[in-house]
């Protein structure tokens, strides 16, 4: 039977239906850019335009996209077995992917707890957080410390702990017993650095100071992306985060490293607590967990944070949590084909090899119109330009849609243009990335 649509009801294609996330909905359905396709380096825009990736996908296809051996994988997955739980049941893909992620991971992480996105990953790691010290009798050990400009995702607890103002402010007081370290941007002090910036490692002694105001015995935990990578790559400065861990061991403060973006070989080494020379205590990860391909994250935490809470009589359930689609086979097929692509072809460690070249053609845009910082570690780039006047955000907003004008996907966040391409980009790729850059830099107001 036919059922006859009201005149006020959205039609089949129509772009309204779709609340967009953090976009500015109004605007984009005037002027909507849409991906039909993709291919390694590549989107294919719906009229039929190729547009080189600039940003990995929201930084998760560090293999590039539409890689055979993961497509292949989740093919062959969803011919075997579509969806099983992991409640009191289990499939051998679960158990396969976690033991793979545990040897990839740095010394002493043997667990991992699946979740289905960073923000999901973000908000266990602090549950975890919060029932280790209350399993080893120290109830009180209850606040949680972010930093400012941290971005965690967006469900309660990410939002607490995370340090941007625009994500905080519509939704009341958030978490109770969180407070926040200060930012390291010191643009007077570190522009234009290189890699790790020399000035502000005293900044971690912020903790310190949070630690005389609470009390240690009220902390539980830090959270901290290794690089503050959505509020415009932020580069810790060099000691700053083993400061920051040695003060965590000194008063019992779990050490959480939010390495959604940095986990699988985006700086140059698997995980950002190895390229750092910092053990952490819990490390939370997705995006290029699966390459993007089939939503995932995990949470990977050391055995003694996973032993202190196996205790109590053997039927009962040590952690009250979990997610129906932990663990999905999808998932865990996508993400042990990565895993063997990103092993065979050196992806974990190939932003190393490229990152010297690309700090210098990065470095190669100083100077260019309203450029005030350039920044760059591993297989990431960013640039700041200067607000302009009342219009904050403005000139990068322009300039990636004049990037994307030219057939390049660049991000803009603030008055930053992040560049993070797939870990599989070629020298000659880079070249015409920073082409396009160049270009758009000189042409636009
Ligand atoms: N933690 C960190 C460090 C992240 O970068 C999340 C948690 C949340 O992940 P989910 O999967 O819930 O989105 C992120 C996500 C950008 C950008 O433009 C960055 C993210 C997401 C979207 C855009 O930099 N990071």
């Amino acid at each position: 039977m036919d059922v006859p649509f009201s005149s006020t009801k959205p039609k089949a294609n129509d772009l309204e239906a779709f609340w967009m996330p953090f976009t500015s909905n109004r605007q984009f359905k005037k002027a909507p850019r849409l991906f039909v396709g993709a291919e390694r380096m590549h989107y294919v825009t719906d009229d039929g335009r190729r547009v080189m990736d600039g940003t990995s996908g929201l930084w998760c296809v560090n293999a590039g996209h539409r890689h055979p051996k993961i497509v292949e994988a989740i093919r062959r997955q969803l011919d075997e077995l579509d969806f099983a739980g992991t409640f009191q049941l289990g499939h051998p893909k679960a158990f396969e992917c976690a033991s793979r992620l545990v040897n990839i991971a740095p010394p002493g992480f043997d667990h991992v707890f699946f979740t289905n996105s960073g923000s999901e990953s973000v908000d266990t790691a602090l549950k975890i957080a919060l029932a280790y010290h209350r399993a080893r009798g120290n109830g009180a050990k209850i606040r949680l410390i972010g930093r400012e400009r941290g971005y965690h995702g967006v469900n309660l607890g990410g939002t607490s702990v995370g340090g941007i103002g625009g994500n905080r402010k519509m939704f009341g007081p958030l978490m109770a017993g969180v407070d926040h370290m200060r930012h390291t941007h010191d643009l007077a002090r570190n522009a234009f650095s290189r890699g790790e910036p020399e000035h502000g490692a005293e900044l971690a002694d912020e903790l310190e100071r949070l630690s005389v105001l609470h009390d240690p015995s009220s902390i539980a935990a830090i959270i901290v992306e290794p690089v503050a990578c959505s509020t415009g790559v932020l580069v810790p400065p060099k000691g700053y985060l083993k400061r920051l861990a040695a003060t965590c061991a000194k008063h019992e403060i779990l050490l959480v490293f939010d390495e959604v973006i940095t986990a699988f070989g985006r700086l140059g080494a698997p995980f950002g607590a190895e390229y750092f020379g910092v053990s952490p205590d819990i490390i939370t990860t997705a995006k290029g967990i699966t390459n993007g391909a089939v939503p995932m994250g995990a949470v990977f935490v050391k055995s003694a944070i996973h032993d202190a809470l196996m205790t109590g009589p053997e039927e009962a359930i040590e952690l009250a949590h979990g997610y129906t689609y932990s663990g999905h086979p999808l998932a865990c097929a996508a993400c042990i084909a990565a895993l063997d692509t990103y092993r065979e072809e050196g992806l974990l460690t190939r932003a190393a090899e490229l990152a010297p070249y690309w700090e210098e053609v990065v470095h190669s845009l100083r100077g260019l119109p309203h450029v005030i910082d350039i920044r760059n570690i591993g297989l990431i780039g960013a640039i700041e330009f200067e607000p302009a006047p009342g219009e904050p955000g403005k000139r990068a907003h322009t300039r990636f849609l004049e990037a994307f004008r030219n057939g390049l996907l660049v991000r803009a966040t603030g008055d930053t243009i992040a560049l993070a391409p797939p870990l599989i980009i070629e020298r000659s790729e880079i070249d015409e990335l920073i082409d396009v850059m160049q270009k758009v830099l000189r042409s636009t107001n």
